[in-house]
């Protein structure tokens, strides 16, 4: 059985008497951008059944009904980390202490040949942020792991761990970026972005890289011609305006330089962090911020739902609320969300299952790559 969304007609239905809903989904039909105001007012006023059948027309228009998914494994190279992010489950301050990690250049490099002859595309590097792990160190990592497999897409590094890195070795972003890109970096994954805004971000994570600093070294990658992704921590302490600033000034500068392959919304999850007082937001919620974020950033082409962090179940329904990417077939540590209390404790899924999950609710698995390619098409009987 396949879950059916309401079509765009039916969405009519049910704002007859709301002229500024009516205003919106007219907006939505002939493919015209939301303003600020009423991104707010979809949060405010928007019922799930209405926000998700825009989500769900814009998503039919511009990618049909394909999903796509990419095969990738991660490397956490530490969870040590100097920063103190209240929501953050995973960080240590010392690596003796507790269960605090960090790898040594061999011990990633094993990890990236545990995949040899194995048909990954990407590696995913991301953790804490190491005081002693350097710009140079970094570099040679990136150039061990391209000498060993050319192929193979290197996308690494928050906008904070790049901030901290860059900074550290005296450089302007710019030419750490530069010095990064030359070494083998392709592109930067969305972390670290939370919620831009000071009156937030004083509050839940005061001593990282700013909002302004985050956008301005993806907009330095973008210059360099890599692309990235953008995330937005939501569901703690934030307001419905707070998330619109969030996504405006992401709107903003994907309007000046078109640098960002998709935008990633990251439930907030409250288990053993400094905001576990904090109840999770309600899959109602998830679902509608899913919706908002895919009518009012129409400038992205793909929203991506992590299903990792929000379980296998939330992020098939995703799929009928705007989503078109469900990331990867991840194999590897990805702590950050199962020490933070995700349903999936152990995230690895096969092709296969990723595939069952994709059919299942009617739409059509595509392999990509990292910049969206697609690789190949994954009709019912073939999954494998
Ligand atoms: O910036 C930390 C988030 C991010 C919690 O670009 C939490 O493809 C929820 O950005 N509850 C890092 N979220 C991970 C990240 C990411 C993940 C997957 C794919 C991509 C991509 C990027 O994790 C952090 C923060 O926003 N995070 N703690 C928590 N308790
Ligand atoms: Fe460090 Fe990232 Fe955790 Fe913040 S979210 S404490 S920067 S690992």
């Amino acid at each position: 059985m396949s879950l059916q969304p309401l079509s765009i007609a039916a969405a009519f239905d049910t704002v007859k008497t709301d002229k500024d809903l009516r205003t919106i989904a007219e907006k939505v039909e002939k493919g015209i951008r939301i303003t600020d105001e009423e991104g707010f007012l979809l949060f405010e006023k928007g019922e799930l059944g209405f926000v998700g059948a825009l989500a769900n027309h814009i998503a039919q228009r511009l990618h049909n009904n394909k999903v796509y998914f990419n095969r990738n494994f991660h490397i956490e190279p530490t969870n040590v980390c100097v920063f103190t992010c209240n929501f953050c489950s995973y960080s240590r301050q010392y690596k003796h202490k507790d269960d605090g990690w960090e790898l040594t250049m061999e011990q990633m490099l094993d990890i990236v040949r545990k995949y040899d002859g194995e048909p990954v595309t990407e590696v995913h590097i991301v953790g804490g942020v190491h005081p002693k792990m350097n710009l140079e160190f970094f570099c040679e990592l990136l150039r061990k792991i391209k000498a060993h497999r050319p192929g193979l897409h290197l996308k690494g590094f928050t906008a904070v761990e790049l901030d901290y890195m860059i900074r550290k070795a005296k450089l302007s972003i710019e030419e750490g970026m530069k010095q990064l890109k030359d070494a083998g970096l392709q592109s930067l994954p969305g972390g670290g972005a939370e919620i831009f805004h000071p009156d937030v971000r004083n509050k839940i994570c005061a001593d990282k890289v700013d909002g302004d600093g985050w956008l301005h070294i993806h907009k330095t990658a973008h210059n360099l011609g890599m692309h990235s992704n953008a995330t937005m921590l939501y569901g703690h302490v934030e307001n419905y305006a707070h998330r619109i600033d969030h996504m405006s000034r992401l709107r903003q500068l994907q309007d000046k330089t078109g640098g960002f392959n998709c935008f990633i919304p990251l439930k907030f999850r409250n288990k053993d962090n400094d905001m576990s007082y904090i109840k999770e937001a309600s899959i109602i919620e998830d679902l509608r911020l899913y919706a908002i974020s895919r009518i009012y950033m129409d400038n992205v082409r793909n929203l991506k739902a992590y299903w990792p962090m929000l379980g296998r179940q939330t992020a098939q329904l995703t799929l009928s609320f705007g989503v078109n990417d469900l990331d990867g077939t991840i194999d590897d540590t990805t702590k950050i969300y199962s020490m933070a209390g995700a349903e999936e404790q152990n995230p690895a899924m096969s092709t296969e299952q990723l595939c069952d999950m994709i059919h299942a609710v009617g739409r059509i698995p595509v392999e990509r790559d990292t910049l969206y390619n697609e690789l190949k098409v994954f009709s019912e009987e073939v999954a494998g």
